[in-house]
């Protein structure tokens, strides 16, 4: 099946319109771990900070234009000091559109709920990058308390209105089913942004009845790719009394029906572009430039969270061997490698991190000069609109992970490149490759492959790197975020049966 699609280029506009006019009565209630406005609290000052990332910039238009209801942890310092005593609080702050609810979490249900469960037994559960899940009971009892505590903010939200629930991700793989009883009038979909593994994966999993019954709430569960939506199909198959239609794409459980579907997620195309090519960014990249000695350098970028499934000790090692194998090389080239903290209270991170700062330390060694580092390691989250000089300067990006459900890495990048310039290396197991294919594609177990695709790169014609980029380029101005968010919510609306009285 492929992904549904649409016959013109949505912008943020189209969406707002279409949306409003689908949702109809509907109040739209968007759950999330992660907040789209949170503030800080900083010797007696409160900043507003807007966490970065894809969702934010796809739903938070939507609600702006036809309001309703965010839920989601309130996890910043100052939160409650700036959020009423329900943990309302009207956002955007200076022109308000809608309504963020802050759900309140203990220090334990946080560690349990988000770092335990969540994210030492789902994530690695869900991605097959051979780092072994956690299970321990009490994490998978504060998931499900968390899990709870969601659904009765979503029910009191949502009040006796008609809702149209959208659920990001693998935090509440339980609050569907607590919904659909609920509210029993409500239209509930999920999005999960991480892969989902194989039946043979899924199995070890102790709570995976209750994980797939919970899932099988939804009125349309959704996924990046076809793949991930053939691996859930299977693995109900495999799991629970239910019948799989692959006619529909659908599984009909007990008296209920979800529909399955593959919206791959995307970038605000317009906006990286635009900031690629902003003279801001050009002063920037002038200063990193300098700073970074780049001139005659072939430049390597990586951008990624410091995660163990992203492959950034596969890179290093690829980066060794090019050096090794193309002395011509050795003087001549940058990593540039920014890796963002992430989750660092989980052991395995701490680990990842270690291995990584004892990687760079080690390839440095072997091929520094007095004038010269090959690797130049930024161990820090950075503003985006440095992230955005960065992909402004660089040859080439790497993206190298050992499993991703998408990868919005890969389609900044191509966004950012109006100048038609850079080549991308796109690892296999992202779900970015499969409509990327103009990439370098490489397996990241591969480090010879990836050396290769190093120089091959560095080699490509300056021809050859515009006829790439111009099609990477128009399927993801066109395949963009606001497409994302706008296929979704007309698929939900368009599959769920007339009468949302019914419950089915
Ligand atoms: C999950 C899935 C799926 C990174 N460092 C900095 C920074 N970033 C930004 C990147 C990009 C984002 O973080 C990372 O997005 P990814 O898609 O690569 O990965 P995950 O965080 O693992 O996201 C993934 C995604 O959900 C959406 O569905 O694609 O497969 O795993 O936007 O630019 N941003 C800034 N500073 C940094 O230092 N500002």
């Amino acid at each position: 099946m492929t992904p549904v699609t649409l016959d013109r280029l949505w912008s943020e506009e189209a969406l707002r319109e279409r949306v409003r006019a689908l949702l109809g009565p509907r109040k739209l209630i968007v759950v999330s771990n992660r907040e789209p406005y949170m503030h800080v609290e900083n010797a007696g000052d409160l900043t507003l900070i807007r966490p970065a990332s894809g969702v934010t910039t796809a739903l938070d238009p939507v609600l702006r234009a036809c309001g309703g209801t965010w839920i989601a942890h309130g996890a910043g310092s100052g939160d409650r000091e700036t959020a009423d005593a329900q943990g309302h609080l009207a956002v955007p702050p200076d022109r308000p559109a809608y309504t963020l609810r802050r759900v309140w979490l203990t220090k334990e249900e946080e560690a349990g709920y988000y770092y335990g469960f969540a994210n030492e037994a789902l994530w690695p559960l869900c991605h097959v990058a051979y780092t072994r899940p956690v299970f321990r009971r009490e994490d998978w009892e504060h998931y499900a308390a968390v899990n709870a505590k969601f659904a009765s903010a979503v029910v009191e939200e949502a009040g006796d209105a008609p809702a149209f629930v959208f659920l990001q991700d693998y935090h509440f793989a339980l609050l569907p089913r607590l919904l659909r009883q609920a509210l029993p009038n409500a239209l509930i979909a999920q999005f999960w942004h991480i892969p989902w593994p194989n039946p043979e994966a899924f199995r070890i999993c102790p709570w995976k009845h209750e994980i797939l019954d919970g899932l099988l709430g939804n009125h349309l569960l959704a996924f990046h790719i076809q793949y991930q939506c053939n691996n859930f199909i299977d693995t109900v198959d495999r799991e629970i009394e239910a019948r799989p239609d692959r006619e529909r794409f659908a599984i009909s459980y007990g008296q209920s029906l979800t529909y399955l579907r593959p919206v791959p997620i995307s970038v605000d195309f317009a906006s990286l572009e635009a900031r690629g090519e902003a003279p801001e960014t050009a002063a920037l990249q002038e200063r990193l430039h300098r700073r970074h000695r780049l001139q005659g350098k072939a430049v390597a970028l990586g951008v990624d969270r410091l995660d163990y499934t992203k492959g950034i000790p596969e890179r290093l090692r690829a980066v060794d061997r090019f050096l090794g194998r193309h002395p011509r090389f050795r003087e001549r080239f940058v990593l540039l490698q920014i890796a963002a903290p992430s989750r660092i209270h989980i052991p395995e991170y701490k680990r990842i991190s270690q291995e990584v700062a004892t990687l760079v330390d080690e390839i440095n060694w072997r091929y520094k000069t007095d004038r010269w580092s090959p690797i130049v390691y930024i161990n820090e989250h950075l503003p985006s609109d440095i992230v955005a000089a960065y992909y402004r300067l660089a040859d080439v990006c790497l993206v190298t992970s050992l499993h991703d459900g998408m990868n919005l890495v890969a389609k900044e990048f191509v966004a950012n490149r109006s100048d038609r310039r850079g080549v991308l290396i796109l690892s296999r197991f992202t779900g970015s490759s499969r409509e990327m294919e103009e990439a370098l594609l490489v397996n990241p177990y591969d480090v010879d492959g990836m050396a290769d695709a190093l120089a091959i790169a560095f080699d490509m014609s300056v021809g050859e790197q515009e006829r790439r980029m111009d099609r990477l380029r128009s399927r993801v101005r066109e395949f963009n975020v606001f497409r994302w968010a706008g296929t979704l919510i007309e698929e939900a609306l368009r599959l769920a049966p007339g009468d949302r009285g019914s419950g089915a």
